[in-house]
């Protein structure tokens, strides 16, 4: 099924879809962006997504021109008239058309993107034995510069952690913070499991609070783990007994040797195996 996109109120397909090369979302990044999955036809925690984008948005002073009911029956339709089942949405608001200057007053109207399509970030393999990480040179921003959780167009700093991993030859990167604490990986939220308590790195510490993440957090302590939202460092990860990662388009994978140790058992652990399960099971129900 052919990719399906929504640009400012008109319909497209892959070959016509096109933006302004003046677009300050091209020009200078200056935008904001979700990504959103589709289970069985139904939207995946739509209104969260949502409340992130308008989070977002309002962190980069951009003020998006559509209500968010008006934005989710924009995202449900284009759900709908793509036939996808199961599908991947990205959708973004551009600070618009402007002129060759940063001055955002030259843009007099955001621009609205939905691309209806698909995404596999990884070959099935990796979620069977899991991914090879190593910590990447280049940290996340500083939180107090382009914070961390704005979903902003500005990935530069995560492709350069991306490249460094992919240089190195393995999956997947960790990044530290500024602090050298760790916080997230490229592209995902990152949690430790050791005897049975689950750790992961506490949103207002400067990471994205990831929709996935949420909802692992509300699994596992379903399941009766307890769950802490704590600093951590390298350290806590090489001594875990499992590692794994969250995120929309990578869902839940393991992490089985970061920087050269072997994690835990070196294969994914009952705990990942048993979230990975439940998250399935959420995803996909049908109520
Ligand atoms: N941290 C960052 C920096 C992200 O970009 C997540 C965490 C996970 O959040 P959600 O809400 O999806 O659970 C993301 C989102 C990719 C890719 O190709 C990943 C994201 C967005 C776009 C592309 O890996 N992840």
């Amino acid at each position: 099924m052919p990719p399906l996109i929504w640009i400012d109120g008109q319909y497209s397909d892959k070959a016509n879809a096109r933006v302004s090369v003046f677009d300050h979302g091209l020009l200078y990044g200056d935008g904001v962006f979700e990504g959103i999955r589709v289970y069985n036809r139904r939207i995946f925690r739509l209104a969260q997504h949502l409340d992130r984008l308008y989070a977002s948005a309002k962190g980069v002073w951009i003020d998006i021109p559509l209500s968010k009911d008006a934005m989710t029956r924009l995202v449900e339709e284009a759900v709908r008239k793509s036939g996808l089942e199961d599908a991947y949405i990205r959708l973004l608001v551009t600070r618009g058309v402007g002129d060759l200057g940063l001055d955002p007053r030259k843009c007099p109207k955001p621009s609205i993107i939905c691309i209806v399509d698909t995404i596999a970030l990884w070959p099935a393999d990796r979620y069977e034995k899991g991914l090879v990480a190593l910590t990447a040179p280049t940290p996340i921003s500083h939180r107090e510069s382009l914070s961390p959780r704005i979903k902003s167009l500005n990935y530069l700093s995560h492709i350069l952690a991306k490249v460094e991993g992919i240089a190195a030859g393995v999956d997947e990167v960790i990044m530290l913070d500024a602090g050298g604490y760790v916080a997230e990986a490229s592209g995902m939220n990152l949690f430790a499991v050791s005897n049975g308590t689950l750790k992961t790195p506490p949103a207002y510490a400067g990471i994205l609070r990831g929709v996935t993440r949420d909802a692992v957090i509300e699994l596992a302590r379903e399941a009766t783990y307890a769950v802490e939202e704590v600093p951590l460092n390298r350290y806590d990860l090489y001594t875990a007994d499992e590692m794994f990662l969250t995120g929309t388009a990578a869902e839940i994978v393991a992490v089985i040797k970061l920087d050269g140790r072997v994690i835990g058992s070196g294969a994914p652990g009952p705990a990942t195996k048993e979230l990975s399960k439940r998250f399935r099971a959420l995803a996909t129900r049908d109520d």
